[in-house]
């Protein structure tokens, strides 16, 4: 092939969100808003992450990941990489992604050095929705600020890209290696099976033989929705071939490119089928409800995990699995090197971690926080409020990895209760004992999807100015409700790396008020239109006797101070949120 340079002028907007850049389909559609970007990435690296190179490029195969891929490859050529693995169909999921960095070795030995995800993740995939594309480093994590700075300031600077224009399209359909022959020499496009060495991970992580005599167990009921995304390509090959679970066990685990016309988001709101055959909305789901249930994102990183009837948070799903992984998981029968949460995250894992003696760190929202306490050997088990937990086995959070987890400790659990007559340990026993040992962090997020930016920006500024008068904002909330706790503090997050030192300002606005409640106020960085207010609402209860409270009840004072407080209805215009998780 031949290379050729186009010019090319800078495109307003491309700034790295939370968790890469996503927009609309048909803004990455206009001409060279996808090679502009790519090019501004490739030119952030260091040149041997690019010449000579092998890079990873796919994604959960939404609407134009075909077509873009084929983009990537012809600027890759042109810039000296040496080869392109691609995922079957162009599917790998993010956290499969991340363990192909790590682990996949070439016929020739070679490994990768990066990898370009092609995910907008849990947002809506088709032609009028969302496409998204994000870099992963050597470690297998997210790029950090430092790169994806540098990438926006490259996107303001670009003139030109290289680009191989004439070289053929490449089959991603069919395994195999297909060779060119450029100006610097040779260039191969790798096309391998999209959940081998994800499976081989986690065989290595997990007792998969434990799990499959849960999972064949009468007593056990099983059910897993992959919202007709890239889950859908493990699902199978886990649950049915490898653990023994029955076909129709699983739901909506073709991958689709629209993602069945549904928004790919685990949640009770947006995972309805799940939902409703677990028996936990009003729809009557006819049978009995399997006794364990758990959806994914679009692009598998997310997990949501249900018992009968039974939602689990994922604050506290994070902070149970860390209570329990050393004995139920072998990876850890070494014991944890620590454990981390994002600011919004619920305190849960705190306790946990205190009672356990652990290490412990609060980062700010986005995955790519954790990755430098993994590489230090400081964290092995961390987690999102937004239903994403994960460990120091690769560098995304991690959703099918969530779910063996749980299955781990169901079976640990239940060790004695499979063969006799006793009663099945169920997911809700667990959570309802962790509660009774640990405590209970009452939890919910409000999400405002879409708001107008504008007004959203000065909702903010209106927090941010009230926290320079703790005086003034108990009066309002004494006003509002006597009952509830006094601000005890208020400030805007802001974290320092404990490896590299770097510093992270303005990331989440928070009162935390003298009975350790909290409200969190932040602005998403993974929409496409408009700004997406998150306010996230925590009460601690210690007391054993009241942990069984409904949440939305125990939490209607707190709620009702923040929506006052921050004047939501006001600035947005909204009654009430787009979504409650
Ligand atoms: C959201 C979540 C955050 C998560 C991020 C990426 O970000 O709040 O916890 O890490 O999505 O997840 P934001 O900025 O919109 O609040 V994923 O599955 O979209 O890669
Ligand atoms: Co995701």
């Amino acid at each position: 092939f031949k290379v050729s340079v186009v010019s090319t002028s800078p495109i307003d907007g491309q700034k790295p969100g939370t968790s890469g850049l996503r927009k609309k389909v048909k803004v990455f559609k206009q001409p060279n808003y996808l090679e502009n970007f790519v090019q501004a990435t490739f030119n952030a690296l260091t040149p041997e992450k690019v010449k000579g190179a092998t890079l990873v490029v796919s994604g959960d195969g939404r609407y134009y990941s075909e077509e873009a891929i084929q983009i990537i490859i012809k600027l890759a050529a042109a810039n000296g990489v040496r080869r392109v693995w691609v995922g079957q169909n162009s599917l790998l999921s993010t956290p499969a992604v991340s363990a192909v960095i790590r682990e996949r070795v070439g016929n020739d030995g070679s490994k990768a050095t990066g990898a370009f995800i092609l995910t907008a993740s849990h947002n809506p995939g088709g032609p009028t929705e969302d496409f998204g594309i994000k870099y992963n480093m050597e470690n297998g994590g997210p790029a950090p600020e430092s790169i994806t700075d540098k990438i926006y300031e490259n996107t303001k600077t670009i003139k030109e890209y290289p680009i191989a224009e004439d070289l053929p399209s490449v089959d991603i359909s069919a395994i195999g290696t297909t060779s060119f022959e450029g100006p610097e020499g040779k260039f191969d496009v790798e096309v391998f099976d999209s959940a081998d060495d994800y499976v081989k991970l986690m065989k290595s992580i997990f007792d998969f033989e434990s799990i499959k005599k849960l999972l064949s167990s009468p007593k056990f009921t099983f059910c897993y929705d992959a919202l007709h995304g890239v889950a859908g390509a493990y699902a199978h090959r886990i649950f049915v071939e490898e653990l023994g679970a029955q076909e129709s066990s699983l739901l909506n685990c073709t991958p689709k490119k629209d993602f069945g016309g549904g928004h790919p988001d685990p949640n009770l709101t947006y995972a309805k089928e799940l939902v409703a055959r677990m028996g936990l909305s009003k729809i009557d789901p006819g049978v009995e409800p399997p006794e364990f249930g758990a959806a994914a994102d679009g692009d598998a990183d997310r997990n949501m995990i249900l018992g009968k009837r039974f939602f689990v948070t994922p604050s506290d799903s994070v902070a149970i699995i860390a209570a329990n992984a050393v004995g139920a998981i072998p990876y850890f029968s070494s014991g944890l090197k620590g454990v981390a949460r994002s600011m919004p995250t619920s305190a849960a894992l705190d306790v946990v971690a205190k009672n356990l003696n652990l290490k412990f760190f609060e980062v700010p929202t986005g995955w790519k926080f954790f990755g430098n306490l993994m590489d230090a050997g400081m964290c092995s088990v961390c987690g999102e409020e937004s239903f994403g937990t994960g460990s120091d086995h690769i560098r995304e959070k991690d959703g099918i990895w969530a779910v063996l987890a749980w299955l781990s400790i169901l079976a640990h659990k239940n060790k004695e209760t499979l063969d006799g007559n006793a009663k099945l340990v169920t997911v809700e026993d667990i959570v309802r004992q962790h509660w009774a040992t640990y405590g209970r962090h009452y939890y919910t997020r409000y999400d405002y999807e879409n708001v107008d930016a504008a007004a959203a920006k000065e909702l903010m500024a209106l927090l941010v100015k009230l926290q320079s008068s703790l005086p003034e904002v108990n009066k309002i909330v004494k006003e509002i409700h006597p009952n509830v706790a006094n601000v005890a503090s208020a400030d805007e997050f802001e974290y320092k790396d404990p490896v590299d030192g770097s510093v992270s300002k303005h990331q989440g606005i928070r009162y935390l008020f003298e009975d350790g409640s909290r409200l969190v106020f932040r602005l998403s960085g993974t929409g496409s239109e408009g700004a997406t207010i998150r306010l996230y609402i925590e009460q601690y209860e210690k007391d054993a006797s009241k942990t069984g409270r409904d949440s939305q009840d125990a939490l209607a004072p707190l709620v009702d101070v923040a929506l006052k407080l921050s004047k939501m209805q006001e600035f947005t215009g909204r009654s009430s949120p787009t979504v409650i998780t």
